[in-house]
């Protein structure tokens, strides 16, 4: 169970290998079959598009974004949304603006998309970066076309329904969910401003995250971009409460009231368990007899543990600090 260091210590990078080999074919099997023959058609729209709005979770401002649209994308302007702010710890907000900046980003908007935060701030921000590209000088095309791109579950759908609710006034177009997947269509065209007329391609979250490590990929896995079940929950887990209390992140001592940090996941979710009664008596056979046992019931511990966080009952979190800090993710 023990598979991360608890401390800044680099021990268990093994570990890290050999219980979650990430390398190569074993990526791929993450995403579903849809999402990958959606990129294709993401490319033949390309040209009919004005702006790229590229979504990603703010809580990992720089892990898993996939470069590799930018090749195709050539010259269109493009702008990072980073959504979910309010589950980002964004005390670093100016730091995470210019380390963006040194990797070539220079329009970025921090979003909440359900509570409608700073989502106006985008039609302007696509309008004048359109305006002064190249497209502006077509003339005889009025509308705007902008194509949403992003790694799963980041929260695509939701913006799109949110720039509806701020500027048509209209209620939910896309389909949103909970789980990395949930849009299907491959192309959707949807209106979501009069004046300027624009509308959005919404993709079905198409973009394969890039996992140059087994710690981006765990990062990406704590933000819900990849189905738990392929990654594994007590890794997750594991891997959560390494990082919370790497970045002394302690909110979890007193959601769970256990007192005090700990840095050893068998005994956090075995309280977890005890704490919401999650656990089973077991039969075991002894020299003497049977003994009934009592056992925590870790998978659904570990399940309440990452709900929690994914829904903020931790604190916020800021998985890219390490990165922020020039303490690169540890390599296995
Ligand atoms: N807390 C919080 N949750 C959000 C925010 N935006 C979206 N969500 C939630 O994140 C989940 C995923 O949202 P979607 O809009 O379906 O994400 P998507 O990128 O379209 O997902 P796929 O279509 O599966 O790729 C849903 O449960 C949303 O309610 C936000 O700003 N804050
Ligand atoms: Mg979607």
């Amino acid at each position: 169970m023990r598979l991360f260091p608890r401390t800044l210590c680099a021990a268990g990078r093994a570990a890290w290998r050999e219980s979650f080999p990430l390398e190569g074919r074993d990526v791929a099997r993450w995403f579903p079959g849809h999402m990958a023959k959606g990129l294709k058609k993401m490319q033949s729209s390309l040209r009919l598009v004005d702006c790229i709005i590229e979504v990603h979770d703010a809580r990992i401002s720089f892990s898993g974004r996939n470069p590799l649209f930018q090749e195709t994308l050539g010259l269109k302007p493009h702008l990072l949304v980073l959504n979910k702010m309010d589950l980002a710890d964004l005390k670093e907000q100016q730091k995470i603006i210019q380390h963006l900046e040194r990797e070539g980003l220079k329009h970025v908007v921090f979003t909440n998309c359900v509570k409608d935060e700073n989502v106006k701030q985008i039609i302007p921000l696509v309008t004048e970066l359109v305006g002064s590209s190249y497209r502006y000088h077509r003339g005889e095309h009025v509308e705007y076309c902008i194509m949403v791109i992003g790694v799963p579950n980041v929260g695509k759908s939701s913006l799109i329904n949110s720039l509806r609710r701020q500027h048509l006034r209209k209620g939910k177009a896309a389909r949103v969910g909970g789980e990395p997947g949930i849009t299907r269509a491959v192309m959707s065209r949807i209106q979501v401003c009069e004046r300027p007329l624009m509308f959005l391609l919404d993709t079905p979250g198409v973009l394969a995250p890039r996992i140059p490590n087994v710690e981006t990929g765990l990062k990406l896995a704590l933000c819900g971009t990849i189905l738990d079940h392929l990654v594994g929950e007590e890794t997750m887990a594991d891997y959560l409460l390494y990082t919370l209390n790497r970045h002394q992140l302690l909110g979890y001592v007193q959601h769970y009231g256990l007192g005090e940090a700990c840095d050893d996941i068998a005994s956090v979710l075995k309280r977890v368990a005890v704490k919401l009664r999650k656990t089973q008596k077991v039969k075991v056979l002894t020299g003497t007899g049977d003994v009934n046992v009592i056992q925590p019931d870790y998978p659904a511990a570990a399940r309440d543990f990452l709900r929690a966080f994914r829904g903020g009952l931790l604190g916020p979190a800021m998985l890219d600090l390490d990165l922020l800090q020039g303490r690169p993710a540890e390599e296995p």
